[in-house]
């Protein structure tokens, strides 16, 4: 059965072949190809679930995109219960928050993007109140390119 895994798994995929391997120990090699067309959904599903950290809207409704230039674009729209990813293509950190500018306290849950290094990518929490959400980057306070909306519906 060593055949049945690769060396680069995540975990869940190694379990999820020790049972396959086990099955067809037991009930033989009518039942492999069966299971191995059966595990393939069952681990890209997997995967898609655990991209996000927010289980109330698993898929983001909007991504905006920081740069050297400002953030693009500088106002999304979208339903009520999603959230929004900002993606840091800049070679320098952002730290992007809720207006106004020293209280953050509009949409708190733009402050779980917060501090986002160069290179990566952060999501807002859930957003569930219909209004219009000013963000900054708290690093770039006199920069307007680095300012931006959410408008939530
Ligand atoms: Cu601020």
């Amino acid at each position: 059965m060593q055949s049945l895994r690769p060396r680069h798994t995540t975990s869940l995929n190694h379990d999820v072949r020790s049972i396959i391997a086990m099955e067809i120990h037991e009930h033989g090699t009518w039942l492999r190809k069966v299971l191995r067309r059966a595990a393939v959904p069952f681990v890209a599903a997997a995967v898609v679930a655990a991209a996000c950290n927010s289980p109330l809207s698993p898929t983001s409704a909007a991504t905006i995109t920081i740069t050297a230039t400002g953030v693009s674009p500088n106002e999304v729209h979208i339903k009520a219960w999603n959230h929004v990813t900002f993606i840091n293509n800049d070679t320098r950190p952002h730290n992007i928050v809720s207006d106004p500018v020293n209280e953050h306290s509009d949409c708190p849950s733009i402050n779980e993007v917060g501090y986002i290094p160069a290179g990566s990518s952060r999501d807002t929490r859930t957003l569930s109140i219909t209004r219009v959400c000013g963000f900054h980057d708290h690093l770039n306070l006199d920069d307007d390119t680095m300012r931006g909306r959410i408008v939530v519906e």
